[in-house]
């Protein structure tokens, strides 16, 4: 086009004209192309795709494991009655597990427990009463504690048993604790877990930590004692252990047996948390399957 001026006259008009039609013809061209790589400015596209208007996507939130909710609302209801949580190793001295306890290496009961051995005295504990005796050891009464946590057992595993479970034991040492404040405690925790119209009964038992001992039994949440195949048509089911602290386990933490009293119990989190829900199967905990674990 710079060219046209310099060219005579005559030639000018044709020259004008082929530099015209190749200019169009050009820029057509470009246009073509441009709209085939879809070039566009990034504020249109985005005006043009995304719709503020439209309600978000809910973020996938996690939660508690119904074993950890369980054992939540244990602690809460413990907590109400003035006990405190204690925590101890899973890897202990046999010591802790049964000498202190009042099992000694002959006891025919240790065979129940006789459990993973890491070396000659270290093992898995097999019940949590091992927290209460460390902590015996570090403080005088008044003792006002629960213990938590994972315990292992040489059980094989079926639809009821597993090789490691979990369980909350509670112990409270004092002057002048009686069998009856050990029934009130355990009463207000049924209420207060299973609902206000469950029944609770004792039963006489032995364990070699307390004396007297006996297990304790709640009118069947699943028939409302009416009697069906979880509670073997009896209208009871079995939820805990408990006794008064035997005198031989005070002598193993030096604690006065003639001044102080106190009482213990234990229970099983997955056997509570399967009375609860109706779940018939313990495996059910331990698979991570969500289409389970999502329903608490
Ligand atoms: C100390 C002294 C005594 C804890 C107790 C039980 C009875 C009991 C079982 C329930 C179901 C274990 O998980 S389970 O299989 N436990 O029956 N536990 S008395 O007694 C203690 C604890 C600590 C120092």
């Amino acid at each position: 086009m710079k060219l046209i001026p310099t060219l005579p006259v005559d030639k000018r008009v044709d020259f004008g004209k082929g530099v015209n039609s190749l200019k169009v013809e050009i820029d057509a061209a470009l246009q073509e192309l441009i709209s085939k790589l879809s070039v566009q400015p990034v504020s249109k596209v985005k005006a043009e795709l995304f719709d503020v208007t439209l309600p978000g996507k809910p973020p996938f939130v996690g939660k508690k494991h119904p074993l950890t909710q369980t054992i939540d609302d244990i602690k809460e209801v413990f907590a109400s009655l003035g006990f405190d949580v204690a925590y101890g190793p899973e890897v202990e001295l046999e010591y802790y597990n049964f000498e202190a306890l009042n099992i000694p290496a002959d006891h025919p009961s240790r065979t129940d427990f006789d459990t993973f051995y890491i070396k000659d005295d270290v093992l898995l504990r097999s019940q949590t009463s091992t927290v209460q005796i460390r902590i015996m050891e570090k403080q005088k009464p008044p003792v006002r504690i629960i213990a938590p946590g994972r315990v292992y057992r040489p059980d094989t595993v079926d639809a009821r048993h597993s090789f490691m479970f979990h369980q909350v034991e509670g112990l409270l040492v004092d002057e002048g604790v009686s069998f009856a404040d050990l029934k009130g405690v355990l009463y207000q925790f049924i209420k207060a877990y299973f609902g206000q119209n469950v029944q609770m009964r004792l039963r006489p038992s032995f364990f070699p930590f307390t004396e007297p001992s006996a297990e304790v039994d709640i009118s069947c949440s699943i028939c409302d004692g009416k009697g069906c195949s979880v509670c073997s048509y009896s209208g009871w089911v079995e939820i805990l252990g408990a006794g008064m602290v035997d005198p031989n386990v005070f002598k193993a933490v030096h604690y006065d047996a003639e001044k102080y009293t106190g009482f213990a119990f234990g229970m099983g989190v997955e056997r509570i948390t399967m009375l609860k829900y109706g779940i018939n199967d313990i495996r059910l905990f331990y698979e991570n399957d969500l289409r389970f674990l999502s329903q608490f």
